[in-house]
């Protein structure tokens, strides 16, 4: 449904709620923007002001109530007062994604999991881009109102694809986006801050199979695997082993059927074990949509991965270090310590997601050290068992130190917190950089 001549409501003035406004307003609808907090972008309040757009902020005034239609920024959450209210005058609410997506004429690929979805969503970029034009956009950092507005989506399409981060948060209200293909990569426990139960949060992520055409899950994942059923033909599992889908995972290469393809994991830049299955779910969406397989093994081969990301940045004396600040949750650590075949001195620590660590201790034969600090630090500490060498350390800067200092040649020192960062940084992006900050600096 396109919207026009409507009062919209828009609830968070963050990225999201900045470029849906813009975009509701040059489709000729009445806006107005509530952001309950003071703290806002400057730049966003002003430019919208100047647009003609009424703007709120440091309150959510009843004024949204005389909204036909409320526009919900991914972080606010459902039960948070001011939805309450909405919800009691029964005023309709849809996500930022689902409002730039009905005024889009694109097809898009959607992808969600709890770990891995900017990894895949940027290699799956590169690999389209060998022939396609493509836009990559979403959770990933880019609203898809932006995208929208800038490329007039509602009127022209000259893209192949969208190629879309989902999040839980972004598939709420969120149930007639249309998508060519979707895609689940994983799912661990995250965002129980959020939801009431692990099911709720797999619930929310389910919906991203609604109106989808295709949709692929990981047959890998257990819980994924135990809950999808495959019966439906548009339900297709894929799998890092052979009997699922056209590549593969055999003795470090990636494989095709026949073997007509065949590339080494060393002739791949990116690293760690738990992204062979995002590069393999990558090059399945990539020859669905009828790419080459000369241009996927090329781009494979190509794709460097992101920064915070499992991103091997130096070795010295021996020693490499990982910044994988990014690993925000216990099961993202694990994937990393998966894929480390040496001793590593570990750091763990932030704002705990989880109660039980005690998982970390399956890679206890490869753990030298573990240094845990920060808000998360006691937690830790006591669900570890204490067959390994553990430090407890306040703030991040002496954790950092005392595991350079702690590593021996041949060994990895691995930044995989496991933990948000929010204690002592703005994002896990200053807390990667911090990291590497103190390595350079210690060797220097
Ligand atoms: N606010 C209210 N009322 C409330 C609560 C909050 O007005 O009751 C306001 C806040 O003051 C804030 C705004 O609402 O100004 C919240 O905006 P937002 O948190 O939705 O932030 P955006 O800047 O719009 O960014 C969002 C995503 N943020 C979240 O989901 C928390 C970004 O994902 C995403 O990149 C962006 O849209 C573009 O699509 C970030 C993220 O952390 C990276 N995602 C989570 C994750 O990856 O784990 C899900």
């Amino acid at each position: 449904m396109k919207f026009q001549g409507k009062n919209i409501g828009i609830l968070g003035l963050g990225k999201s709620g900045y470029w849906s406004a813009k975009l509701a307003k040059s489709l000729k609808n009445n806006v107005f923007v509530s952001d309950s907090n003071t703290n806002v972008n400057e730049m966003f309040v002003d430019d919208l002001k100047m647009l003609g757009i009424d703007v709120e902020i440091g309150i959510h005034s009843d004024q949204i109530l005389e909204a036909d239609l409320i526009i919900k920024s991914p972080g606010i959450p459902n039960d948070s007062e001011i939805m309450n209210k909405i919800n009691s005058e029964k005023i309709p609410v849809i996500s930022e994604i689902e409002f730039a997506g009905n005024h889009s004429k694109t097809k898009n690929i959607c992808i969600t999991g709890t770990n891995g979805k900017t990894t895949t969503v940027s290699l799956l970029t590169e690999i389209l881009s060998k022939e396609m034009n493509v836009l990559k956009s979403g959770n990933i950092g880019i609203p898809f109102s932006k995208i929208v507005l800038e490329n007039k989506l509602y009127d022209q399409n000259d893209i192949d694809y969208c190629i879309l981060e989902l999040s839980s948060f972004q598939l709420e209200h969120c149930s007639k986006l249309k998508k060519e293909i979707s895609v689940i990569l994983n799912i661990s426990f995250d965002h129980m801050d959020r939801y009431d139960s692990f099911e709720d949060y797999f619930e929310t992520k389910i919906k991203i199979f609604e109106n989808a055409k295709y949709c692929l899950f990981n047959y890998d994942d257990n819980f994924l695997n135990e809950r999808i059923k495959s019966n439906d033909k548009n339900i297709i599992p894929f799998s890092i082993r052979e009997e699922k889908g056209y590549y593969y995972y055999d003795t470090n290469k990636i494989l095709s059927n026949g073997n007509s393809i065949s590339i080494d994991l060393e002739d791949i830049l990116l690293k760690g074990i738990h992204n062979v299955s995002n590069i393999i779910i990558a090059a399945e969406i990539a020859r669905k949509v009828g790419i080459d397989q000369k241009n996927i093994c090329r781009a494979v081969r190509e794709f460097e991965g992101l920064e915070h990301r499992f991103e091997h940045f130096i070795s010295y004396n021996g020693i490499d270090f990982i910044n994988d600040s990014k690993s925000t949750n216990i099961d993202s650590a694990k994937k990393a310590l998966e894929s480390i075949s040496r001793k590593v001195i570990l750091i763990l620590g932030g704002i705990p997601k989880e109660d039980d660590f005690s998982d970390i201790s399956l890679f206890k034969k490869s753990i030298l050290k573990i240094v845990v600090y920060g808000e998360a630090s006691h937690k830790i500490y006591n669900s570890l068992p204490k067959d390994i060498s553990l430090e407890r350390i306040e703030k991040f800067e002496d954790a950092v130190q005392v595991a350079i200092e702690s590593a021996v040649e041949n060994s990895v020192v691995l930044l995989s917190p496991a933990c948000a960062s929010f204690d002592q940084f703005d994002n896990y992006k200053e807390r990667g950089k911090k990291f590497k900050n103190i390595v350079e600096r210690f060797y220097a």
